[in-house]
């Protein structure tokens, strides 16, 4: 027996990997409704070999499924999300929305499963950023075995992250800047073809932009408050899969070798670290791939206990739509989601 799940915001990049992640890992689904705002009312989008017709959210009946997955803009999930959460099923929110609220879990399954317990005060249960995603993943193990005193993480992040209309500016700009010069920018405040900016986000009065800040936030919030980071995001002129420079110092001693088995051996990660030219991994490999990727992992012989990592995963995937079915399956694992086919 299978759950009645929505997917609202289907007709978006992570929209549509949340329907295909769904059907990929063959989540139990009885009955799947694809949502949108009202411009994208009859917009056909796939599930597996079947099409759905998008339906208008302001008349769905949401006390008729179980679990939504949404990907929408923060400021339309402050307002969708408890309206949903309320009318039964539990929501599970990609925007920025909810994160850091008290009383709505942020859930990475393979670092702090266990806080799925609290889903209830909300039934809103928060996804994190795509950065933050694919560094926690690296950091929980590490901090287990050596508690981490201080990260400086830099960004490399791909275009996708803004969504379609970031990937199309990238795109136009990169077949058109040698033949017409480069068109004005839109979506990103300066040309990103063939550069780098670095910016993502809006800035705060400190200098950081709230993409850096998230980072910041939502590590304490899943792993620990302790952990002092510093982060710079830059986009970059990639279409899909976020990276990371990632500097660790421990309190305790972890060499490199104990690190690299440890991470083996972690839930979500593949370590490929040889240091010849095949051994590390790039963005464009880990584009449609569901782990979280480590290379490139040395002692930083500048402080006492410390280590460089390269952290590359897919920030459609394991960033957003894959964490999003991941927590549905979390929730269906500890027998937290109701299917009302039961009832
Ligand atoms: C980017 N990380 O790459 C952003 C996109 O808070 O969910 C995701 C923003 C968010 O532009």
């Amino acid at each position: 027996m299978g759950y009645r799940v929505a997917v609202v915001g289907a007709t978006g990049n992570v929209g549509r990997e949340m329907l295909n992640i769904l059907e990929e890992v063959n989540f139990p689904v009885d009955k799947i409704h694809a949502i949108a705002s009202r411009k994208s009312i009859g917009v056909e989008v796939s599930f597996g070999e079947q099409i759905l017709k998008c339906e208008d959210i302001e008349q769905f009946d949401f006390s008729t499924v179980d679990v939504v997955l949404m990907s929408v803009s923060g400021s339309f999930s402050k307002e969708w999300s408890p309206k949903i959460g309320a009318a039964g099923p539990i929501v599970i929110d990609n925007s920025s929305a909810w994160r850091m609220d008290p009383d709505v879990p942020l859930i990475v399954p393979e670092v702090n499963p266990d806080d799925v317990a609290y889903a209830g005060k909300k039934n809103i249960i928060a996804n994190p950023n795509c950065s933050t995603a694919q560094l926690v993943v690296a950091l929980k193990p590490l901090h287990d075995r050596a508690r981490i005193k201080r990260v400086v993480v830099s960004t490399y992040q791909s275009v996708s992250g803004a969504g379609k209309e970031g990937m199309d500016e990238l795109w136009d700009q990169t077949k058109s800047v040698f033949v017409l010069g480069a068109s004005e920018p839109k979506k990103f405040p300066k040309q990103i073809a063939f550069n780098v900016i670095p910016f993502i986000g809006a800035f705060g009065d400190d200098g950081y932009t709230d993409e850096e800040a998230k980072m910041w936030n939502e590590t304490h919030k899943m792993i620990d408050p302790s952990i002092a980071l510093t982060v710079t995001c830059v986009r970059v002129p990639v279409m899909v899969g976020h990276s990371e420079a990632v500097n660790i110092e421990f309190h305790d001693p972890l060499d490199e070798d104990e690190a690299r088995d440890l991470l083996r051996e972690s839930p979500g990660l593949i370590v490929i670290d040889q240091r010849n030219d095949k051994g590390y991994i790039t963005p464009k490999e880990a584009q449609g791939e569901f782990p979280v990727f480590v290379s490139r992992i040395r002692k930083d012989p500048t402080v006492e206990n410390g280590l460089n990592l390269w952290v590359v995963a897919d920030n459609l995937r394991k960033g957003a739509a894959l964490n999003a079915v991941q927590i549905a399956e979390l929730l269906h694992e500890r027998g937290l989601l109701k299917s009302k086919a039961e009832a």
